[in-house]
């Protein structure tokens, strides 16, 4: 494939490579900071780092899910341009530290996270919930339904996988939001991974159920988060459904403002994010799919993994870093 057909074909795959020194550079950064309970400092050096290497990629980004709106984020908020600006113009979706109150408590699955699309082709999610279900690759489009209840939803994936329901794990935020909908799946048989943060990774286990334990999420998580999770899982395959909450009517008037006319519309993945995609997380915390950041003594590394939809290579690059002096 000569160079104008890959352009064509979607996101210069070039960008693949490019994109892992920008959550890596993010992820070094928090780590830093784990473990200190200030989530806060460890959201903020992230951002730094984050911006700091996504604006040395050679792409006409612009951030589409960020740390927030303009007036309230200083740094990688929603409408900020970022890159060179020599390039391709493209959609970021992005989560410097995905987890800060695990990063700051020193628990499993802080990520640093970004996603990027073609221009155009990521939702703009305002920072609401988001009702979510999902589940991993490899079974028949329509087994998971958001409006079904989860006994039929669990009942569908057991079936589907050949197992018993009380084989199945649902993972879903430890929130009192969500009481119903533990005693729901507890009355199923199934078993529950409670999360306390970190719902992106927590769709992201799903596609590898062997590895993670965690056949299917189930809930309500932020709206910027369920975008990144589609981005996730249009390149890993897998199913998701998202709902936006719009349950009053200054949410409702946010949403309307960025385009969004259906309030009650069920996105799946390939509607929050479509086209050719890229996705990227490193491990912050040490987790069910990532190692989190070790610090030596003479090196750094870091453990990556990286997405793309059109191909479906999932790559998975660990990488000991002996230049120190770059983080
Ligand atoms: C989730 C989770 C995030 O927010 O989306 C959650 O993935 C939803 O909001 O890590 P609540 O905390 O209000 O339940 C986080 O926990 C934090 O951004």
């Amino acid at each position: 494939m000569n160079m104008a057909q890959n352009i064509a074909a979607g996101l210069d795959r070039i960008l693949t490579m490019e994109v892992v020194r920008v959550t890596e550079r993010a992820a070094v950064a928090a780590a830093r900071l784990r473990g200190r309970g200030d989530e806060k400092a460890a959201d903020q050096v992230a951002v730094d780092a984050m911006r700091q290497e996504l604006n040395r990629l050679a792409i006409k980004g612009t951030v589409v899910i960020g740390e927030g709106e303009r007036d309230e984020a200083p740094m990688l908020y929603i409408g900020e341009e970022v890159g060179t600006g020599k390039g391709p113009a493209v959609d970021i979706a992005l989560d410097p530290l995905e987890g800060t109150t695990i990063c700051a408590k020193n628990l499993p699955n802080a990520l640093a996270v970004i996603a990027i699309a073609e221009k155009g082709s990521l939702l703009f999610a305002p920072d609401v919930y988001m009702d979510k279900i999902a589940i991993g690759p490899g079974y028949a489009e329509g087994i998971i339904d958001i409006d079904a209840p989860p006994a039929e939803n669990i009942a569908n994936l057991a079936k589907a996988k050949s197992v018993a329901v009380s084989d199945i794990t649902a993972c879903i935020l430890d929130r009192p939001r969500h009481t119903k909908l533990i005693d729901a799946v507890r009355a199923t048989g199934a078993a529950i991974r409670l999360i306390g943060d970190g719902d992106v990774a927590g769709v992201i286990h799903t596609t590898d159920p062997e590895e993670t334990g965690i056949d299917i999420y189930l809930g309500t998580g932020g709206a910027p988060e369920g975008v990144l999770a589609a981005a996730a899982l249009r390149c890993t395959g897998g199913q998701m459904q998202g709902r936006l909450i719009l349950d009053t009517p200054e949410k409702a008037a946010r949403a309307a403002k960025m385009g969004i006319s259906d309030p009650k519309r069920v996105y799946r993945a390939q509607d929050m994010a479509r086209g050719d995609v890229l996705f990227a997380a490193t491990g912050v915390t040490d987790g069910n799919l990532l190692d989190g950041v070790k610090f030596g003594r003479t090196f750094i590394t870091t453990h990556t993994i990286v997405l793309r939809s059109s191909s479906r290579t999932v790559r998975e690059i660990k990488a000991r870093h002996q230049d120190l002096e770059k983080f």
